[in-house]
């Protein structure tokens, strides 16, 4: 069945390490998507739900101590350790070798080992790429299922001789004989999720949960893809994908980089409030760009599937996400309602009166605990959601008009801002920050840059990440994307969000649209082109003047005081930050000073 020569050779390699009690190479059916459900629901690990309620779906609840990504146990293992760069963890390759060697060694005893070939993007697109995981977790079969395109029309695509990234993941709690399995392996004092980037692995030990787990995800379509965009000349990015329609029905896509928790999944859902408008979804998490012989950049979404925060989903945040998950889903640490359903916080105003918890344990709204864990997930197929653009599968992919990055600020950073080019978007992007919240270790209200929102997913140095952004722009006969900063999050100073966000995001979206056909006002500034007061529509929203005025203005002094801390940021990646960032710092420095010396 496995026709590819290194494949064949690689599985063999690792059954001899692993030393598992099975085999299965994985075809992606419906047979065997139903076949891992009777195993998990029968072992215990999960429970079908109420089919009158949510038709072939499950609830599984994983190990307490198995939640979530870890970036601590993350690593990047290049040969030299600037080239991970300091914002990664780095061990060198043969020391991580030696180290996964002990671990994966008799890792899958009593346990099958399942072969599964996925294809990140459509197959036989240009932009797509093949990977194998190979997992000893029935749960992550199911999900590689949703999040990818998994069988033989992937093995077909590789042929015998066709390249792909090998990607070894082990839950490392191998099995005595006779002795009896607990619902959620998973070996959390031993976890290592280790990518070699030169040589294009991924090995995962310890944790069956998400990002750990499922690799062709963070792990290859982010951390080993961006280096293969990095040699290759394209851009592996973490960004959604959506399709705007304007009333006269002209569309164009938008690519958008934003940091966990600054509701991308919305955004690539929205339903906007501006009539005769239309978004709909071609990704929201993941982004593959290559330039078409058009010199124009083509995107695609690399999965198949959604990976979705559960908590502060509902019809209100996100109706188009809610209405994706009525059929044919994974729910993981979610709370079960006593009909056989699952219920989370922020899925309805009131909570009902008893849930079982995600730990297993009967729960009321006067419990203190949350019954869902806060980053609790849901599993579906991108084309269950109502509002998936028809092309989403497109080949060729779609061409990209306009790039955002946004962040989190109260302060200092406008609604929206447009690059004056791709230079000045890259360093836009480079900026990007966040205001740390409770959730978040350290002071609250201190910045977190999180560059392209690709911190912990870069599988390189940062700098040369940048330097590489540039080197794109600067490929000749290229037709660009327009490049925005946006800022959904600004405060007023009685500590209120100023912005509705959400649906009245199409506002900007709309502004947005506009600018890439040459229309829509605008001015320069010392930091960008900024709508005039009048070129956004804010009819309805009730605010004031100067909530306008403040949600657009230069906020000259809060600029230059964060130019030294953008200086200090540049020096922690030293001599290897663009020369054309420290012009960019300098040019915005003496923008800012020349304003200020004009309004003195
Ligand atoms: O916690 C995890 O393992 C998942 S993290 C994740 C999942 C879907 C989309 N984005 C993310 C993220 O951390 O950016
Ligand atoms: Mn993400």
């Amino acid at each position: 069945m496995l026709k590819n020569k290194r494949l064949q050779a690689w599985v063999e390699e690792m059954k001899a390490l692993c030393k598992p009690a099975d085999i299965v190479i994985c075809d992606g059916s419906a047979e065997e998507y139903d076949r891992m459900w009777s195993l998990l629901t029968a072992s215990g690990a999960a429970i079908k739900l109420n089919e009158d309620k949510r038709a072939n779906s499950y609830l599984v609840r994983s190990d307490p101590a198995d939640v979530a990504r870890v970036e601590s146990r993350t690593y990047i293992c290049s040969e030299n350790e600037i080239d991970a760069g300091p914002s990664n963890n780095w061990t060198a390759p043969a020391q991580m070798r030696e180290t996964l060697n002990g671990l994966f060694d008799g890792c899958m005893q009593g346990r099958t080992m399942y072969v599964i070939p996925f294809s990140m993007g459509p197959v036989g697109s240009p932009i797509a790429h093949i990977g194998v995981e190979i997992s000893d977790s029935p749960y992550v079969v199911t999900n590689m299922h949703l999040m990818t395109r998994v069988g033989q029309a992937v093995l077909d695509e590789l042929g015998e001789d066709g390249d792909f990234v090998p990607c070894v993941h082990s839950v490392g709690r191998p099995l005595a004989d006779g002795e009896a399995d607990v619902t959620w392996p998973c070996n959390p004092e031993n976890l290592y999720i280790a990518h070699f980037p030169e040589s294009r692995e991924i090995w995962s030990f310890g944790s069956g949960y998400g990002g750990n787990a499922l690799l062709g995800k963070k792990c290859f379509a982010l951390r080993i893809a961006s280096a293969m965009a990095r040699d290759e000349g394209w851009l592996a990015e973490h960004m959604l994908i959506l399709k705007l329609t304007n009333p006269a029905g002209e569309s164009k896509y938008v690519a958008g980089a934003f940091p966990s928790a600054c509701g991308k999944t919305n955004l690539a859902m929205l339903i906007p409030t501006i009539p005769g408008w239309k978004v709909e979804t071609v990704g929201d998490d993941i982004c593959w760009m290559k330039f078409g012989d058009d010199g124009q950049l083509y995107a695609i979404n690399p999965e198949a599937g959604f990976f979705g925060v559960a908590p502060g989903t509902g019809m209100d945040s996100n109706a188009n996400a809610m209405l994706s998950l009525t059929e044919n889903c994974i729910f993981t640490n979610v709370a079960l309602t006593d009909d056989g359903d699952i219920w989370w916080e922020g899925m309805t105003d009131e909570a009902p009166a008893h849930l079982i918890d995600w730990k297993g344990n009967d729960w009321t709204p006067a419990s203190t605990t949350p019954a869902a864990h806060p980053n609790a997930r849901f599993t579906v197929s991108a084309a269950q959601c109502p509002v998936i653009a028809d092309e989403w599968e497109d080949l060729k992919g779609v061409p990209i008009s306009a790039i955002l990055f946004g962040g989190r600020r109260a302060t200092v950073v406008p609604l929206v801002n447009e690059a004056r080019d791709w230079q000045q978007g890259t360093f836009f992007g480079a900026i990007v920050s966040s205001e740390k919240t409770a959730a978040a270790a350290g002071k609250i209200g201190e910045l977190r840059r999180d560059p392209m929102a690709m911190l912990p997913f870069c599988g390189y140095n940062m700098a040369d990440y940048w330097q590489h952004w540039l080197n794109v722009g600067n490929k000749p006969g290229v037709n660009l994307p327009r490049i925005y900063y946006v800022n959904w999050f600004r405060k007023n100073d009685d500590g209120k969000f100023m912005w509705p966000g959400f649906g009245e995001n199409s506002r900007v979206l709309k502004w947005i649209f506009e600018r890439c056909n040459g229309e829509g006002a605008a001015i320069e500034t010392p930091i960008g082109n900024l709508p005039t007061l009048d070129a956004l529509d804010f009819d309805g929203l009730g605010l004031s003047e100067e909530d306008i005025a403040l949600l657009l203005r230069v906020e000259t002094e809060g600029w230059l005081a964060e130019i030294p801390l953008i200086s200090d940021y540049f020096d922690q990646y030293g001599d290897r930050v663009p020369e054309e960032f420290r012009a960019e710092l300098e040019g915005l420095r003496n923008r800012l000073e020349a304003a200020r010396s004009n309004v003195a």
